[in-house]
């Protein structure tokens, strides 16, 4: 049984994330079944896609799930993670994806929430960055995403503090587009979809793609990304990194010891 439902209706996708027994955490099999109604919105020729959770829910997304986070020695966030292909095929969709927030969104969701196009959220919504609470070294890509999103100085509280923002200072950082009363979301996401879809398919999909490659512009020597990825390494091969996961798994604070 498929973790999403997706409905297509003139020419409005609509994929509701649907695993509340995990808060819609981001595993294997919701983001398997997410990037299948993708595939078959992008055949179908859905001109907007509409992400979203069930009307009313406390947690939009959970996040990565934590269970099918590598134990160690690992990059828990390498190219062929289920989190990295989902947030590849948001950016990669020929059209706009429009996410309806309500309730809280976590870790890898914030990155999912981000990597779509437009964000319209309800008073409820709020959004907290967490890797530095797992001990998670997070990719150069994702740290690009969450900085097109906001400023350094906000992205850097985000991660550092691993604290939930709400909605109305996301609307004021611009981290989400609309902030609509939750009665009125709904309504206001397909007058949105609605606006979108009366425009040229093929001129939106073109300038969807140039705005993320432009977006996505940053030339880095080869020497740099690797420093990078073996920092990146130190962290994932760590001691912390075990502690973080470990921690989680059996619901107590971490105690990290900066090794
Ligand atoms: C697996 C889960 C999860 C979950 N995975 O309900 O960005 S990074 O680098 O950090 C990246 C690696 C990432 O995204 O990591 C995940 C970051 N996510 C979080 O830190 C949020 C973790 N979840 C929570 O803080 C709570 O679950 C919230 C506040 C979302 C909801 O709390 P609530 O008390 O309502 P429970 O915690 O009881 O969760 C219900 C069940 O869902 C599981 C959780 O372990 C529990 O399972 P059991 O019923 O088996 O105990 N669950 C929640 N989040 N990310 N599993």
């Amino acid at each position: 049984m498929s973790l999403v439902r997706a409905t297509l209706e003139n020419a409005i996708g609509t994929l509701v994330l649907d695993h509340p027994e995990k808060h819609n955490a981001l595993g294997r099999r919701l983001i398997g079944d997410t990037i299948a109604a993708l595939h078959d919105f992008r055949h179908q020729k859905a001109r907007v896609v509409i992400l979203r959770a069930p009307p009313g829910v406390k947690v939009w997304s959970a996040g990565h799930d934590v269970t099918e986070l590598p134990r160690a020695h690992r990059d828990p966030l390498g190219w062929a993670d289920p989190l990295r292909r989902l947030i590849r095929e948001l950016e990669g969709f020929p059209a706009p994806v429009i996410a309806v927030i309500e309730g809280s969104v976590w870790g890898g969701a914030c990155e999912v929430a981000m990597a779509c196009d437009l964000v319209v959220a309800a008073p409820s919504a709020t959004f907290a960055i967490t890797p530095a609470r797992l001990g998670v070294p997070y990719n150069l890509t994702g740290i690009l995403k969450f900085m097109n999103a906001a400023s350094l100085a906000v992205v850097k509280e985000m991660v550092f503090t691993a604290q939930p923002i709400g909605a109305a200072r996301a609307r004021e950082l611009g981290i989400i587009n609309h902030l609509v009363p939750p009665e009125d979301l709904e309504r206001f996401a397909y007058d949105l979809a609605r606006q979108i879809t009366a425009n040229s398919p093929l001129s939106i999909s073109v300038m969807k793609e140039e705005l993320n490659i432009l977006a996505g512009a940053h030339a880095l020597p080869p020497l740099v990304f690797e420093r990078i990825e073996g920092l990146r390494r130190v962290v994932y091969d760590s001691h912390d990194y075990q502690e973080g996961i470990s921690a989680f798994l059996e619901k107590r604070p971490p105690a990290f010891k900066g090794e």
